[in-house]
Order: C-alpha cells, then structure tokens, then sequence
C-alpha cells in the first residue's frame, strides 16, 4: 500500500528559496538520480540548490548531469532554508552533513522507500514509501503534485534511478502503476534504456570482473546461505585503486541453492579499525531488512546491507548463524 504524501510536503518545497538537497555516502543510481532530479526540478522552479553527498563520487555515474555539482559537507557556505534528504533510511548515511550547525535548526524533508527508515527528518516531514520502487517514483509524484514541469535532465535522473533500483524491471514488485511512472520518464529527450544499463548494471571493468571470478570461485554454501569473503588487499588493483564488488551479489543471489546470499567485504572504517560491509539479498519469501536493522544496517525485503566491526573471521561466522536462525528459521547450532 503507498503510504500518503504528508499534507505539509509540497507546502515546504514551493516555499523554500535556498535549499540543500542529500543523498546517501556510497551513492548508487536512486541516490544520484533523486537527488539531481530534484536539483533539475526546483532549479526549473526558480530555487538555489546545492546537491550534497559525503565521502568519494561514483565515477560510474558521471554521465549524469549535475554530477560534477556534488559537494562534500567541506564544501558547503552560505545559508539555506531547507534540508531535503533522498534515499537515505537513517541520519548516519548522511555522513558529515549531520554535524553541519547552520543545517541544525532548518526543517529537515525526508523522502524514502526504504522500510528500515527511521523517520529522522522534521516532525511531519518524513515521507517513507515502502511501496515504491525508487525514491525517483516519490521525486515524481511530488513534482507532479507540485504540477511543476519535468526538464529533459531531470528525466534523464528519474530514469536512472527507476531503471537501476528496479534492476531493469527484475525485482519484486514491478507492476503497472511503475511501469507508467516510468513511462513518464522516458521519450527522445530522455536516455535509451540500452544506454543506462550499458552504464550502470551491466557496467563492469576487465579488473572487477577478474576480481568477480576469483571471488566467486571460493563461494560456500552452507544451509541454503551462499556467501563469499573479501579482504581489503584483494579490492585493489594493480594501480593501488579501489576495485567495486558491483555485480557479485546479484550472481550470488541467482543460484537456485542459494535461499540468502551473503557478500562480506573486509574494509577499514574512518576511525581506522578493522570493519565487514555485509550484503543480503534473500528469496521472496523470505525477509533480510530485519535483520540487517538489528544488525544496525538497513534495506529492503529482499536486498539489505549492515556494516560490523571486526575481522572476516569474527564476523562471518556470527552473521551466518544469525541468518540461519532469524531468517531461515533454522534450529539454532545445527541442521
Ligand atoms: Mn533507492
């Protein structure tokens, strides 16, 4: 069921002169797109708009327009009158911008579709849509409720982050009502579909996919759990660069004996210890956004991540037996 657009939503953009909008550190194609769909559509409306995100781009994303405008929470002056946030289920993925004092006393607007969204904008202004597909469908309904227009580039942004979050119509949930709001999106002054996959979910380098194959070589199984491990020194490559782990999960995921699928990758976190970002992607019936909600993470149903601090060796082995335990319902300490 879609959940309501507050009453007081689109009163608080049309009054708003200057705004910050933020998506999620890490961004991925729903993050870039809300929030440069929204730079694109107030802009059209008369607005000043900064677009923020925390921590390194996404290169990947690059083609998109307004991407070289992302700021760093360093590089935000002057004052603003709102705060809109897109995509992000909890204040932490905000990243920096949370400790920004001339944002402290703004009214924050939170638009989401993520069912682990703690609800951490202003009173009244959290719009949390666990029926959507993307946070781009919420950009558009509010654009449209506004009866404001749709430029060429904030088409271009909507489509990305429809196509890229949908996994091009794949996941659970793709129904008519999606299909439209697409639809609107789309048209010769929009991107070809062929075009955004080719450079988002089909996009992968010689490196990452060297890196995919050994990776995917060691998978385990391990009561329907399907899990690989990757330490920190086999994501970089042979410049010393960052390899992205972008397609392993969903390869995972699609295994027939594969009811959960787990990618656990070894990182350092900012404060410089050991920490495993964890991956989750399960069948239909069953759900990974409650546990990586206990797990202090967050997600959907089906595709959910947490983060915890410590080594591979400690951490594996305690997320897999609590997979097996609160999400396959397993007997605790054996099969
Ligand atoms: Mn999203």
């Amino acid at each position: 069921m879609p959940t309501m657009m507050p009453r007081r939503v689109p009163d608080v953009l049309a009054e708003a002169d200057r705004i910050l909008c933020l998506a999620h550190r890490e961004p991925d194609g729903d993050a870039y797109g809300s929030l440069l769909a929204l730079r694109w559509i107030l802009e059209a409306v008369g607005k000043q708009v900064v677009t923020g995100i925390d921590g390194p781009p996404d290169q990947t994303y690059r083609f998109l327009p307004g991407y070289q405008g992302v700021r760093t929470p360093d590089r935000i002056q002057g004052s603003f009158d709102l705060v809109v946030i897109a995509d992000c289920s909890s204040v932490d993925r905000i990243g920096g911008f949370q400790d920004l004092e001339q944002l402290k006393q703004l009214p924050w607007l939170v638009i989401d579709h993520h069912p682990t969204n703690e609800q951490f904008g202003t009173p009244g202004l959290n719009w949390v849509d666990a029926s959507c597909l993307s946070t781009c469908n919420l950009v558009l309904q509010l654009t449209e409720a506004l009866g404001w227009p749709l430029s060429a580039n904030a088409k271009k942004c909507l489509l990305v982050g429809m196509l890229t979050d949908s996994l091009c119509f794949r996941i659970k949930g793709v129904d008519q009502t999606f299909m439209r709001e697409v639809m609107k999106v789309m048209g010769p002054d929009s991107y070809d579909f062929q075009y955004v996959v080719s450079r988002t979910l089909a996009f992968i380098t010689r490196e990452e996919l060297q890196l995919q194959s050994r990776l995917l070589s060691r998978m385990q199984l391990d009561d329907g759990v399907l899990w690989v491990g990757m330490t920190s020194d086999q994501a970089t490559g042979p410049q010393g660069e960052r390899l992205k782990t972008r397609g392993i999960i969903q390869r995972l995921a699609e295994v027939d004996e594969a009811r959960v699928a787990v990618l656990f990758r070894e990182a350092e976190a900012d404060d410089g210890r050991t920490e495993v970002k964890c991956s989750l992607r399960c069948d239909p019936d069953l759900d990974v956004s409650r546990l990586a909600l206990d797990l202090g993470g967050g997600g959907h149903q089906l595709a959910a991540g947490c983060k915890l601090a410590g080594s591979l060796d400690a951490v594996v082995p305690e997320v897999i037996a609590r997979i097996k335990d609160q999400v396959l319902g397993l007997p605790v300490g054996g099969s």
